[in-house]
């Protein structure tokens, strides 16, 4: 907009003024009268007119001024539009990042939400059970006894089946007292133990190889065992073994056996072992350490088969180390089931927080304990195993292994 003040002679003339400065456009904003070339007092003034108008044409200059503008406001259009479509994508892809990072916290929640359905369903049963019949409280202390054997590492399968067997058999005369005790005895009937160091065979000498996977104990429940049937029970023992890959192994071994005064021998072929099992005829045990071999490696397992299946007098017994996750423990039954174990030794049970899962591999592979470790020292931490044990262990968890205060040859 353009405003001007103008003085003219009288009003006619002013309007001449602006129509030819501002155009026919232009609109008068005030008038006024005004004495021009005034001197004191009013004394020889002229009057005359002053008017104010204003247009709003934009002057040429101030016209092109606004073009820039509108170019440069289109051009920030322009600019504005992309960074809109910039900030779009970006959007989009921050909303695709928080979706992913957020999606395993779904999937999280969606099983929870599933696991706490099944509990709703579990617990709804169990009150419409408990409601309309006796025969339900099998049913309900079924459920709490599952939950604490699966939770021990008993198979799922085996756990039901313990427990179905145990609900047929109690039908509606149960308390929970009752119910715990038949779980007990299913335990103890299902739990299979032997001692292959008990005297019952005549044929002397007794041999045993100790075969397993790597660090469950071999060498030292083989020094357990060789301590206890020489200075507790005064067997003559001799020991043999096969474990050359290790450098300590056999100084492992050897410290043990200059402590008992028995003699240590090292056999690598089944013709050796033979030879010297022959040799040693006068002994009534014979153990056999073995290098311990990886379940992952069918090679080193069938060349610890060659070597101990060819005599007949060889019984071997397999060692599995309790703090075993249940799958590789499985894994490594079945490995070692071609050299024919007569028995399982479970070790480490003072490092496990169940038996379950040792449990259930004995079940399944038919494999009965003949012993448990529960530490390191040599001989104090073995047990010859018992049903009760198990049972016992297996429903109710592992105890602490209290020291207990006997002779102690060496040291792992
Ligand atoms: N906590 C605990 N440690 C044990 C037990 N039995 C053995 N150990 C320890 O386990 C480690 C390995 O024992 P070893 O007797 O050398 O095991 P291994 O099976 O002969 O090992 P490899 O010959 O290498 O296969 C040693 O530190 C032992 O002291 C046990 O019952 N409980
Ligand atoms: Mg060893």
């Amino acid at each position: 907009m353009t405003v001007k003040t103008y003085k003219a002679i009288d009003m006619q003339e002013a309007l001449k003024m602006i129509k030819r400065d501002l155009g026919p456009q232009a609109v008068i904003i005030s008038t006024r009268k005004v004495m021009e070339g005034k001197k004191a007092f009013g004394l020889l003034g002229r009057p005359m007119v002053e008017v104010t108008a204003a247009v709003d044409i934009a002057s040429p200059q101030e016209t092109s001024a606004q073009q820039d503008g509108a170019r440069q406001a289109e051009n920030g259009h322009k600019v504005l539009e992309s960074l809109r479509c910039e900030l779009n994508e970006l959007r989009k892809e921050v909303e695709r990042i928080f979706r992913s990072v957020q999606d395993p916290a779904k999937q999280l929640s969606a099983r929870l939400e599933a696991e706490l359905d099944e509990m709703r369903w579990w617990a709804s049963r169990m009150v419409r059970q408990s409601a309309s019949n006796k025969e339900g409280l099998a049913a309900i202390f079924g459920s709490s006894v599952l939950y604490r054997l699966t939770k021990h590492g008993v198979k799922e399968t085996h756990a039901i089946q313990i427990l179905s067997r145990v609900e047929e058999l109690l039908g509606d005369q149960t308390s929970e007292e009752l119910f715990l005790r038949k779980v007990e005895e299913m335990l103890l009937r299902v739990s299979k133990t032997v001692d292959p160091l008990h005297d019952t065979e005549t044929v002397k000498p007794r041999v045993i190889a100790f075969v397993g996977p790597t660090g469950v104990g071999k060498t030292t429940t083989v020094a357990k065992l060789a301590a206890r049937c020489t200075l507790e029970q005064g067997k003559r023992v001799a020991l043999l073994t096969n474990d050359t890959y290790r450098i300590a192994a056999v100084e492992q071994l050897k410290t043990y056996a200059r402590i008992m005064g028995v003699p240590l021998e090292v056999v690598l072929t089944p013709e050796e072992i033979s030879q010297v099992i022959d040799s040693h005829s006068d002994r009534d045990v014979i153990f056999i350490d073995t290098a311990g071999r990886s379940p992952m490696d069918e090679g080193q397992v069938a060349e610890l088969e060659s070597l101990l299946t060819t005599d007949s007098r060889i019984k071997t017994v397999l060692l599995l180390a309790a703090p075993t996750e249940p799958i590789a423990l499985e894994r490594a039954a079945r490995r070692f089931m071609p050299l024919n174990p007569v028995a399982l030794i479970g070790t480490k049970l003072d490092e496990a927080s169940h038996l379950g899962s040792l449990f259930s591999v004995s079940v399944q592979m038919r494999l009965p304990f003949a012993f448990f470790t529960m530490g390191q020292r040599v001989p104090e931490d073995i047990r010859v195993a018992r049903k009760e044990d198990i049972a016992s262990w297996v429903l109710w968890g592992l105890p602490l292994f209290y020291a207990e205060p006997q002779m102690t040859v060496a040291s792992g």
